[in-house]
């Protein structure tokens, strides 16, 4: 499906470095390895409720990557997927009495809008599940084929033939790939079984060889949509293997980073790296980030409590996206963080100083910014201190500076920088 459109980035001089970054696997820092091209898959929404604050941080965290990535002179295949059909959804609709492609085109929509105000660069392949039933049929044919999924026989009131798939006899392959249940999350088992259940997961479903097995395909119910499934029969797929496979159609396995919240570290990465492993005999990504959970005033942000912070409510009450941006900016993206009005006020000053520090800009200065800022983002996206680096630079520039020895040129470097680094337009 089509993606949306932001701001050509400007060029800087120089070059910065490629940034060290937490990788959740790995389990410590790492350095991107230098790479022709960079491959980046990042989990895209499911379009029931427009885009939240927490939805917009974790964009916005994978666009200073995509960003860095670029003034590091490497060019970034992005992919982003839309779970345009899955359980959350199908409900949303049936609950609101609205088809639920309608739901789901109307909510896509507005995130892109967001995304485009927000000035996230867009991915080149911006892909929906229902896209992508060709390519999931026949590898779970595949799996299904080689002993690495199973059909479970229908039992109270389920029908016969959803399609699961076997994280133990996968686990069990000898091959480079090597993965294993944990491998992604470093979760126990016990510790894996709350969170299965509470993110989509049935380890109740009675006829599976494993509580943890996650499903591939859900054979059609009355009243559900459906594919063609060919030998599956008609169905839906399910999400992990969505993901799997629409990453696996346009990057090489291993792609550089696997991204998206943390909320997604088990099962969702957990399993696609399993899935991707088994049908390729290559891990799925290099590098796995995770971007801290976004709450409201020290709550969790949630449908439930209907405490959402939408983008698309902020700019219709005529916030600057680039306030938005830059409130997002003011946190370490790995960490957990709420959403305050006066973070957004704090941005709305920053911005100010910033744009009037434009217009005494002493000579010399931009130069050395550039340089603080480079490091920072190179230290695991530490956007802050870029952000307190600029705080900084434009208090040297509104104390020493003059309107009449502004230097045009830093003044539009610093332009140039913020824009490039850090997607924010002054
Ligand atoms: N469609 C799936 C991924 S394949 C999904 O999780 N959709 S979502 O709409 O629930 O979330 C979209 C993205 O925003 C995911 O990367 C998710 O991890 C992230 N996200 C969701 N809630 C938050 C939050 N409160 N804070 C930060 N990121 C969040
Ligand atoms: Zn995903």
């Amino acid at each position: 499906m089509k993606a949306w459109s932001a701001r050509p980035v400007p060029d800087l001089p120089g070059e910065a470095p490629l940034p060290v970054v937490q990788d959740t696997r790995l389990r410590r820092r790492a350095e991107l390895p230098r790479q022709e091209r960079a491959s980046l898959y990042v989990c895209g929404i499911t379009p029931y409720d427009a885009t939240h604050m927490g939805h917009a941080a974790t964009y916005v965290a994978f666009d200073v990557l995509h960003r860095a990535w670029l003034d590091a002179g490497t060019p970034v295949d992005y992919v982003q997927n839309v779970t345009d059909v899955d359980d959350p959804l199908l409900e949303r609709a049936e609950a609101t009495g609205v088809d639920w492609r309608e739901l789901a085109a109307e909510q896509t929509e507005l995130f892109r809008a967001d995304m485009s105000a927000l000035n996230v660069l867009p991915p080149q392949h911006y892909v929906g599940a229902t896209e992508a039933v060709g390519w999931i049929v026949p590898a779970v044919e595949q799996l299904l084929g080689r002993g690495l999924a199973y059909r479970v026989p229908g039992a109270d009131g389920e029908p016969d033939g959803d399609v699961y798939f076997d994280v133990e006899a996968a686990g069990a392959l000898d091959d480079d790939a090597a993965w294993v249940l944990g491998d992604v999350s470093h979760l126990t088992p016990e510790q894996m079984l709350p969170v299965f259940a509470e993110r989509g997961g049935d380890p109740e479903r009675p006829g599976k060889r494993h509580p943890l097995d996650p499903l591939l395909w859900r054979v059609e119910r009355p009243g559900e949509p459906a594919w063609d499934g060919a030998s599956l029969g008609p169905g839906r797929p399910g999400w992990h293997i969505e993901c799997a496979l629409i990453a696996l159609e346009h990057l090489p396995a291993p792609f550089t980073v696997q991204g998206g919240g943390s909320d997604l570290v088990f099962p969702h990465h957990e399993m696609g790296a399993g899935h991707c492993s088994a049908l390729t005999g290559r891990p799925m990504a290099e590098h796995f980030l995770h971007t801290g959970m976004v709450g409201l005033d020290g709550e969790k942000m949630s449908k439930s409590k209907g405490n959402l912070v939408l983008v698309s409510r902020l700019r219709a009450q005529g916030v600057e996206p680039a306030a938005v941006r830059t409130a997002i900016l003011a946190h370490r993206y790995s960490d957990d963080w709420s959403w305050t009005d006066l973070g957004l006020a704090a941005a709305v000053a920053r911005l100010d100083a910033w744009r009037r520090a434009l217009a005494v800009t002493p000579a010399g200065t931009a130069a050395p910014l550039l340089a603080t800022v480079r490091a920072a983002l190179a230290d695991d996206l530490d956007a802050p201190t870029a952000l307190t680096a600029l705080d900084d630079w434009a208090a040297g520039a509104l104390t020493a500076g003059s309107a009449a020895e502004c230097s045009p040129a830093d003044a539009q470097l610093v332009r140039e920088l913020v824009e490039a680094r850090l997607g924010v337009v002054l």
